[in-house]
């Protein structure tokens, strides 16, 4: 190994020079300040020594990258690709330092307190204390505000407060109503979503329904031949409520299942859950959908019990993936602070369409509006 040695009064130059001398891939190994003799009075000038390795060829050519950290940046590089096409609130979320101002805020969003008085503060607060985001509680009380004079804040000018809620919830979500209601002809619709999030449950709570009270012809696709059991799971439903059930894990022979099953009214794909960190395995899904993409409805599962920030990454990964019809949430049973039902259609603009409200099939299922949105949000 052999160093090289300069001294000056300039790091940055002595660096460029050594650059010069021995090409753009030297390895600095130290350097160190040495102070001049002093004439009379003056002080020395300081000066620097620069140590310097030069690399050699051989190690350029064959840089030692562990097959781990080479994906760990192509991932890092899919991630900015994808990050950067996003609309702007799920840009920078997986950073905690990158989040939109209304997740900083301090827990309680103290700070639009003082923009409300009277049953307005009182609602704001219910409204914060079931962890809807502050940006959000803001947005749906003033529509059922109007400013008052006395105090130049916001005051409730509804009936009740639970219309106030409405009405903004009417302002700014969207609802799909009962899939069954969409149109005419087969409608095909994908479950889509993280494990254990209820997907498998809560479309056979949708079959049995379709089946059994609107007498719809329903078939059930499950793609899901990954987790253990799951495909049994399915099946053992399917038969009890005496429909088709097909289990593919091929984009072909799904697109040609369909197209035996034409004349039904239903088909629902089960999916196979995955963690939407998972990039790979999410464009496996897509890729068993790809040959019906246009035609399917992808409603994307969310359990109310994620925290806001996390529901708020799993959309927009899936995002990047599918067009996403609604979302369905399921699990309201397992929180007392279901602010998530209102953050993430307000925040995403995305339509939602059913709560699921618990284990039982087929019972524990709501069709949301604006309502049954309110009633978990305020207490009367
Ligand atoms: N408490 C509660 N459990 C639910 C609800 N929906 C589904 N589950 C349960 O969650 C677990 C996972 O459901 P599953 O449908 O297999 O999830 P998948 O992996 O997304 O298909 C099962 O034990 C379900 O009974 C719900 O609304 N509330
Ligand atoms: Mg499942």
């Amino acid at each position: 190994m052999e160093i090289k040695i300069y001294e000056g009064y300039d790091l940055e130059q002595l660096i460029d020079k050594a650059k010069d001398e021995l090409g753009e891939d030297i390895k600095i190994l130290h350097y160190e300040t040495i102070e001049e003799k002093k004439f009379l009075f003056f002080k020395g000038k300081k000066k620097y020594r620069l140590f310097v390795e030069p690399v050699d060829d051989q190690e350029l050519s064959e840089p030692v990258l562990k097959f781990e950290e080479l994906l760990e940046k192509v991932e890092d590089l899919i991630d900015k690709k994808i990050r950067n096409s996003l609309p702007k609130y799920a840009q920078g979320l997986a950073n905690p330092e990158n989040l939109p101002p209304h997740v900083q805020i301090g827990s309680k969003g103290s700070n639009i307190l003082n923009e409300f008085t009277g049953d307005a503060l009182h609602l704001v607060e219910q409204l914060l204390e079931k962890d809807v985001l502050p940006d959000v509680a803001k947005k749906i009380v003033t529509e059922g505000c109007g400013l008052d004079i006395d105090t130049n804040k916001w005051d409730l000018n509804t009936i009740t407060t639970k219309d106030a809620v409405i009405k903004g919830i009417k302002r700014y979500m969207k609802f799909t109503g009962s899939f069954e209601n969409d149109r005419e002809g087969l409608q095909i619709i994908a479950f889509i979503g993280p494990t254990g999030v209820g997907k498998t449950t809560n479309l056979f709570k949708i079959a049995s329904q379709l089946v059994i009270d609107k007498k719809k012809k329903v078939a059930v696709i499950s793609t899901d031949t990954f987790k253990v059991g799951a495909s049994h799971q399915a099946r053992t439903y399917a038969n009890i409520l005496n429909i088709p059930f097909y289990s593919i894990s091929e984009s072909k022979k799904l697109k040609n299942t369909v197209e035996q099953l034409r004349e039904f009214d239903f088909i629902l794909i089960d999916t196979v859950g995955r963690s939407h960190y998972d990039y790979w395995r999410l464009g496996e899904i897509k890729e068993i959908l790809s040959s019906l993409e246009e035609e399917i409805k992808h409603v994307l599962t969310i359990s109310c019990n994620f925290k806001n920030d996390d529901a708020m990454e799993v959309i927009y990964k899936y995002q990047t993936f599918f067009p996403i019809h609604s979302l369905f949430f399921t699990k309201i049973d397992e929180t007392l602070k279901p602010g998530l039902l209102v953050n993430l259609p307000v925040e995403t603009k995305l339509p939602v369409s059913y709560l699921s409200t618990g284990q039982r099939v087929p019972e524990d299922l709501k069709i949301l509006n604006p309502e049954t949105v309110a009633s978990y949000l305020i207490s009367s």
